[in-house]
């Protein structure tokens, strides 16, 4: 739905952290400095794409369940250091507001950016520079940057980690996987292949596939299609904790696992990537609405 809604923006305060909102003809969006985490997304007249927990954490250094959280520099647990934390710190640090800009067809930039300092290099020991950015119009795009300026390569790994809002679990099923290998995170991690046809979640599912897509997720019960396209990754996640793994999470209503899926797109795993002293590497998506 078009409107005659100017293209603008403002700084805000969401529950005690500063946020970013984006107006455009065709759509708002907000997004947080902390994470750099887009928090929603909704074309004018429709309803949200994204969810957010009603228990989600607010606080500078939580990881606030719900919206696009960046994973980076490592996805899940840390391979090695058990106390670091899940995810890695890209989003639970506060990102620097570079700018906002319009561009082309009515759409709103916003640029956010994060780079090593005394926080992260205990955690990372090496210099970076990443930058996120976010594109509102009658589409979502996001893209992640890493460049590392230093003299020596580095590993990571990195995810959008998107929780998009259902209308019941389900119901909704995925396309765009069939055939797929994946590793199996419910069943420790063994090897498996999609079966061919639309993946339907029962359960507690938690699976990393050696593709980036594109992927439809359709939700007969908006109805809705959102159409998933990735340019430089590797990998995508699939995950819903499942009604027992649900009560085990206290930033979610016990209910609260039919409420989303999270389908995450990225470089993790063995889609890990490598970068060379001067290296970079942009992971971009779209996300595009549809009957
Ligand atoms: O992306 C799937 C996953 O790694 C799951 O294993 C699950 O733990 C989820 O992310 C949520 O992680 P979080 O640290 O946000 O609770």
């Amino acid at each position: 739905m078009v409107t005659d809604v100017a293209v603008t923006w403002q700084r805000s305060v969401r529950n005690g952290l500063d946020v970013v909102e984006l107006e455009t003809p065709a759509s708002t969006c907000s997004v947080a400095l902390h994470g750099a985490q887009v928090l929603s997304f909704a074309p004018r007249g429709e309803r949200e794409w994204l969810w957010i927990s009603p228990k989600a954490r607010w606080n500078v250094g939580s990881a606030l369940r719900g919206g696009v959280p960046i994973c980076f520099p490592w996805f899940g647990p840390h391979p090695t250091e058990r106390g670091f934390p899940a995810h890695g710190f890209a989003r639970t640090r506060v990102w620097r507001l570079a700018g906002v800009d319009e561009v082309a067809g009515e759409r709103l930039r916003a640029v956010f950016e994060l780079g090593a300092d005394a926080q992260t290099t205990p955690l990372f020991p090496h210099p970076f520079t990443a930058r996120t950015t976010v594109i509102a119009g009658d589409d979502l795009q996001l893209s992640f940057e890493v460049e590392n300026p230093g003299s020596d390569p580095f590993a990571c790994e990195i995810a959008l980690h998107t929780y998009f809002a259902v209308s019941d679990i389900a119901a909704i099923s995925v396309e765009g996987l069939g055939g797929c290998g994946y590793v199996d995170k419910v069943a420790g991690g063994a090897r498996r292949r999609q079966d061919d046809g639309p993946l339907h979640i029962v359960g507690e599912v938690d699976r990393v596939y050696d593709s980036a897509g594109p992927l439809t997720l359709v939700d007969p019960g908006v109805p809705r299609s959102l159409r998933l396209e990735i340019a430089g990754g590797a990998s995508t996640v699939v995950w819903n904790p499942g009604p027992e793994k649900a009560r085990a999470l206290p930033d979610l209503e016990p209910d609260g696992f039919r409420r989303f899926v999270c389908i995450e797109s990225g470089n993790v795993g063995d889609g890990r990537i490598v970068l060379p002293p001067g290296g970079r590497h942009l992971l971009s998506a779209r996300i595009r609405g549809g009957a």
